[in-house]
Protein backbone atom coordinates (compact mmCIF):
# COMPACT_ATOMS: atom_id res chain seq x y z
CA UNK A 1 0.00 0.00 0.00
CA UNK A 2 1.21 3.22 -1.30
CA UNK A 3 2.73 5.70 1.04
CA UNK A 4 2.13 9.30 0.71
CA UNK A 5 4.80 11.56 2.40
CA UNK A 6 2.93 15.16 1.67
CA UNK A 7 5.70 17.38 3.52
CA UNK A 8 8.15 15.67 0.53
CA UNK A 9 5.27 15.54 -1.83
CA UNK A 10 7.05 12.26 -2.53
CA UNK A 11 4.88 8.86 -2.72
CA UNK A 12 6.30 5.37 -2.13
CA UNK A 13 5.87 2.22 -3.92
CA UNK A 14 6.40 -1.09 -2.74
CA UNK A 15 7.27 -3.63 -5.19
CA UNK A 16 8.67 -7.21 -4.35
CA UNK A 17 10.04 -9.73 -6.45
CA UNK A 18 8.64 -13.08 -4.83
CA UNK A 19 9.25 -17.13 -5.84
CA UNK A 20 11.12 -19.72 -5.07
CA UNK A 21 14.69 -20.73 -3.86
CA UNK A 22 17.51 -19.73 -6.69
CA UNK A 23 14.53 -18.75 -9.43
CA UNK A 24 16.34 -15.58 -10.18
CA UNK A 25 14.99 -12.79 -8.16
CA UNK A 26 17.90 -11.27 -6.98
CA UNK A 27 19.68 -11.14 -10.24
CA UNK A 28 16.54 -9.43 -12.13
CA UNK A 29 17.18 -6.83 -9.39
CA UNK A 30 20.91 -6.73 -10.39
CA UNK A 31 20.03 -6.61 -13.99
CA UNK A 32 17.37 -3.92 -13.51
CA UNK A 33 19.95 -1.69 -11.44
CA UNK A 34 22.74 -2.09 -14.55
CA UNK A 35 20.21 -1.78 -17.28
CA UNK A 36 18.07 1.08 -16.21
CA UNK A 37 18.55 4.96 -16.39
CA UNK A 38 16.27 6.21 -14.54
CA UNK A 39 16.30 10.02 -12.88
CA UNK A 40 16.67 9.15 -9.42
CA UNK A 41 18.70 5.37 -9.20
CA UNK A 42 19.62 4.46 -5.44
CA UNK A 43 22.33 2.09 -4.60
CA UNK A 44 21.23 -1.78 -4.97
CA UNK A 45 21.61 -3.35 -1.55
CA UNK A 46 22.03 -6.85 -1.41
CA UNK A 47 21.92 -9.38 1.66
CA UNK A 48 23.17 -12.57 0.90
CA UNK A 49 25.22 -15.19 2.50
CA UNK A 50 28.04 -16.77 1.58
CA UNK A 51 26.74 -18.81 -0.72
CA UNK A 52 24.63 -16.05 -2.54
CA UNK A 53 21.89 -17.30 -1.36
CA UNK A 54 19.44 -14.00 0.06
CA UNK A 55 18.66 -13.91 3.99
CA UNK A 56 16.58 -11.11 4.65
CA UNK A 57 15.85 -9.37 1.74
CA UNK A 58 17.39 -7.12 -1.56
CA UNK A 59 16.29 -3.36 -2.14
CA UNK A 60 16.90 -1.78 -5.27
CA UNK A 61 15.09 2.32 -5.07
CA UNK A 62 14.44 4.13 -8.31
CA UNK A 63 12.43 6.96 -8.86
CA UNK A 64 11.32 9.81 -10.62
CA UNK A 65 9.31 13.56 -10.85
CA UNK A 66 5.66 14.12 -12.03
CA UNK A 67 5.13 16.87 -14.23
CA UNK A 68 3.35 18.15 -10.75
CA UNK A 69 6.46 17.71 -8.77
CA UNK A 70 4.98 14.49 -7.34
CA UNK A 71 8.41 12.26 -6.32
CA UNK A 72 7.59 8.77 -7.27
CA UNK A 73 9.82 6.29 -5.32
CA UNK A 74 9.72 2.84 -6.14
CA UNK A 75 11.81 0.52 -3.68
CA UNK A 76 11.99 -3.40 -5.29
CA UNK A 77 12.38 -5.55 -2.73
CA UNK A 78 13.43 -9.81 -3.25
CA UNK A 79 12.45 -12.14 -0.71
CA UNK A 80 14.97 -14.57 0.32
CA UNK A 81 12.95 -18.45 -1.35
CA UNK A 82 14.86 -21.00 0.94
CA UNK A 83 11.29 -22.57 2.47
CA UNK A 84 13.15 -21.85 6.08
CA UNK A 85 12.74 -18.06 5.21
CA UNK A 86 8.60 -17.54 5.56
CA UNK A 87 8.41 -15.29 8.21
CA UNK A 88 10.97 -12.87 6.50
CA UNK A 89 9.12 -13.79 3.32
CA UNK A 90 5.89 -12.37 4.69
CA UNK A 91 7.37 -9.15 6.16
CA UNK A 92 8.88 -8.34 3.07
CA UNK A 93 5.39 -8.94 1.05
CA UNK A 94 3.47 -6.71 3.93
CA UNK A 95 2.18 -3.49 1.87
CA UNK A 96 3.43 -4.68 -1.37
CA UNK A 97 1.76 -2.99 -4.16
CA UNK A 98 2.68 -5.54 -6.95
CA UNK A 99 4.67 -8.77 -6.98
CA UNK A 100 6.94 -9.95 -9.90
CA UNK A 101 6.55 -13.81 -9.35
CA UNK A 102 9.91 -15.51 -10.58
CA UNK A 103 9.07 -19.35 -11.85
CA UNK A 104 12.42 -21.31 -12.35
CA UNK A 105 11.78 -22.97 -15.77
CA UNK A 106 13.89 -25.68 -15.44
CA UNK A 107 11.14 -28.59 -15.77
CA UNK A 108 12.39 -30.45 -12.20
CA UNK A 109 11.39 -27.24 -10.72
CA UNK A 110 7.88 -27.54 -11.32
CA UNK A 111 6.62 -28.21 -7.59
CA UNK A 112 8.67 -25.60 -6.28
CA UNK A 113 7.27 -23.17 -8.56
CA UNK A 114 3.82 -24.38 -7.71
CA UNK A 115 4.26 -24.53 -3.69
CA UNK A 116 5.87 -21.00 -3.89
CA UNK A 117 3.07 -19.44 -5.64
CA UNK A 118 0.71 -21.09 -3.51
CA UNK A 119 2.84 -19.45 -0.30
CA UNK A 120 2.57 -15.89 -1.99
CA UNK A 121 -1.07 -16.67 -2.33
CA UNK A 122 -1.28 -17.49 1.74
CA UNK A 123 1.39 -15.07 3.01
CA UNK A 124 -0.75 -12.23 1.14
CA UNK A 125 -3.86 -13.06 2.95
CA UNK A 126 -2.21 -13.36 6.64
CA UNK A 127 -0.78 -10.08 5.39
CA UNK A 128 -3.60 -8.38 4.54
CA UNK A 129 -3.45 -8.62 0.63
CA UNK A 130 -6.77 -8.72 -1.67
CA UNK A 131 -4.71 -11.09 -3.65
CA UNK A 132 -7.45 -10.36 -6.68
CA UNK A 133 -6.50 -7.10 -7.09
CA UNK A 134 -2.89 -7.02 -6.17
CA UNK A 135 -1.04 -6.02 -9.93
CA UNK A 136 0.91 -9.13 -10.27
CA UNK A 137 3.33 -10.15 -13.07
CA UNK A 138 4.60 -14.24 -13.75
CA UNK A 139 8.26 -14.39 -15.05
CA UNK A 140 9.44 -17.53 -16.41
CA UNK A 141 13.53 -17.42 -15.61
CA UNK A 142 16.41 -19.14 -17.06
CA UNK A 143 15.49 -20.02 -20.67
CA UNK A 144 18.61 -20.00 -21.72
CA UNK A 145 19.27 -23.44 -20.02
CA UNK A 146 18.25 -27.13 -21.21
CA UNK A 147 15.38 -29.10 -20.14
CA UNK A 148 12.99 -25.97 -19.34
CA UNK A 149 9.22 -25.73 -20.44
CA UNK A 150 8.79 -24.79 -23.75
CA UNK A 151 6.75 -21.72 -23.59
CA UNK A 152 3.69 -23.27 -25.40
CA UNK A 153 3.35 -26.26 -21.64
CA UNK A 154 3.86 -22.62 -19.85
CA UNK A 155 0.98 -21.00 -21.22
CA UNK A 156 -1.26 -24.34 -21.48
CA UNK A 157 -0.44 -24.78 -17.67
CA UNK A 158 -1.64 -20.78 -17.06
CA UNK A 159 -3.65 -20.57 -19.79
CA UNK A 160 -6.52 -19.45 -17.04
CA UNK A 161 -4.42 -17.06 -15.44
CA UNK A 162 -5.51 -13.75 -15.13
CA UNK A 163 -1.84 -12.06 -15.00
CA UNK A 164 1.00 -11.52 -17.48
CA UNK A 165 3.35 -14.22 -18.19
CA UNK A 166 6.75 -13.27 -19.23
CA UNK A 167 9.94 -15.01 -20.01
CA UNK A 168 13.48 -14.13 -19.23
CA UNK A 169 17.02 -15.06 -18.83
CA UNK A 170 18.52 -12.50 -16.20
CA UNK A 171 21.25 -14.05 -15.69
CA UNK A 172 21.77 -12.40 -19.27
CA UNK A 173 19.75 -8.90 -18.62
CA UNK A 174 16.61 -10.73 -21.11
CA UNK A 175 13.15 -10.27 -20.31
CA UNK A 176 13.79 -8.65 -17.00
CA UNK A 177 12.96 -4.99 -18.08
CA UNK A 178 9.78 -6.52 -20.33
CA UNK A 179 8.66 -8.00 -17.04
CA UNK A 180 9.02 -4.60 -15.03
CA UNK A 181 7.22 -2.73 -18.04
CA UNK A 182 4.20 -5.37 -17.57
CA UNK A 183 3.90 -4.88 -14.11
CA UNK A 184 3.57 -0.78 -14.34
CA UNK A 185 0.51 -0.44 -15.99
CA UNK A 186 -1.25 -2.56 -13.23
CA UNK A 187 0.27 -0.75 -10.41
CA UNK A 188 -0.39 2.55 -11.96
CA UNK A 189 -4.70 1.36 -12.36
CA UNK A 190 -4.41 0.25 -8.77
CA UNK A 191 -3.10 3.94 -7.60
CA UNK A 192 -4.32 6.06 -9.92
CA UNK A 193 -7.75 6.37 -8.11
CA UNK A 194 -6.29 7.24 -4.83
CA UNK A 195 -3.38 9.39 -5.91
CA UNK A 196 -4.83 10.98 -8.99
CA UNK A 197 -2.00 10.21 -11.38
CA UNK A 198 -4.03 11.55 -14.34
CA UNK A 199 -6.31 14.07 -12.60
CA UNK A 200 -3.69 15.62 -9.95
CA UNK A 201 -0.49 15.27 -11.23
CA UNK A 202 -0.82 15.02 -14.93
CA UNK A 203 0.70 12.05 -15.62
CA UNK A 204 -0.45 9.41 -18.21
CA UNK A 205 -0.03 5.71 -17.69
CA UNK A 206 2.47 5.16 -20.85
CA UNK A 207 4.51 8.44 -19.12
CA UNK A 208 4.43 6.35 -15.61
CA UNK A 209 5.45 3.29 -17.33
CA UNK A 210 8.49 5.06 -19.31
CA UNK A 211 10.13 7.14 -16.92
CA UNK A 212 9.58 4.50 -14.14
CA UNK A 213 12.30 2.58 -16.68
CA UNK A 214 13.98 5.60 -17.25
CA UNK A 215 13.04 5.62 -21.12
CA UNK A 216 12.12 8.73 -22.75
CA UNK A 217 9.91 9.34 -25.76
CA UNK A 218 12.34 8.86 -28.42
CA UNK A 219 13.57 5.66 -26.72
CA UNK A 220 10.50 4.46 -26.62
CA UNK A 221 9.86 4.79 -30.42
CA UNK A 222 13.58 3.40 -31.18
N1 LIG B 1 21.29 -20.05 -16.35
C1 LIG B 1 20.70 -19.09 -15.65
N2 LIG B 1 21.00 -18.92 -14.36
C2 LIG B 1 20.38 -17.94 -13.68
C3 LIG B 1 19.40 -17.10 -14.28
N3 LIG B 1 18.96 -16.23 -13.34
C4 LIG B 1 19.65 -16.51 -12.22
N4 LIG B 1 20.51 -17.53 -12.41
C5 LIG B 1 21.44 -18.14 -11.45
O1 LIG B 1 20.70 -18.85 -10.47
C6 LIG B 1 21.33 -18.75 -9.20
C7 LIG B 1 20.36 -18.14 -8.20
O2 LIG B 1 20.06 -16.81 -8.61
P1 LIG B 1 19.56 -15.71 -7.55
O3 LIG B 1 19.20 -14.49 -8.32
O4 LIG B 1 20.51 -15.59 -6.44
O5 LIG B 1 18.24 -16.46 -7.04
P2 LIG B 1 17.23 -15.99 -5.92
O6 LIG B 1 15.87 -16.24 -6.47
O7 LIG B 1 17.52 -14.62 -5.46
O8 LIG B 1 17.53 -17.07 -4.76
P3 LIG B 1 17.20 -16.95 -3.18
O9 LIG B 1 17.75 -15.65 -2.72
O10 LIG B 1 17.84 -18.12 -2.53
O11 LIG B 1 15.71 -17.02 -3.05
C8 LIG B 1 22.57 -17.87 -9.41
O12 LIG B 1 23.67 -18.72 -9.61
C9 LIG B 1 22.24 -17.10 -10.68
O13 LIG B 1 23.38 -16.70 -11.41
C10 LIG B 1 19.09 -17.31 -15.67
O14 LIG B 1 18.26 -16.64 -16.28
N5 LIG B 1 19.76 -18.34 -16.28
MG1 LIG C 1 17.98 -13.82 -3.67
Amino acid sequence: MALYDEENNKLSIKLVYYGPAQSGKTTNLMRLHDILRTDLKGEIMLMETANDRTLFFDLLPLGFKAPSGLLIKFKLYTVPGQVVHDSTRKAVLSRADGVVFVADSQRTQSVNNGESFANLEDNAARVGIDFDRLPLVVQFNKRDLANILSEDEVMERWRAAPWPITFSSALEGQGVVETFNALLPQVYDRLDGEFGFQQTHGLSRDDFVRQSTGQTAVDGIA
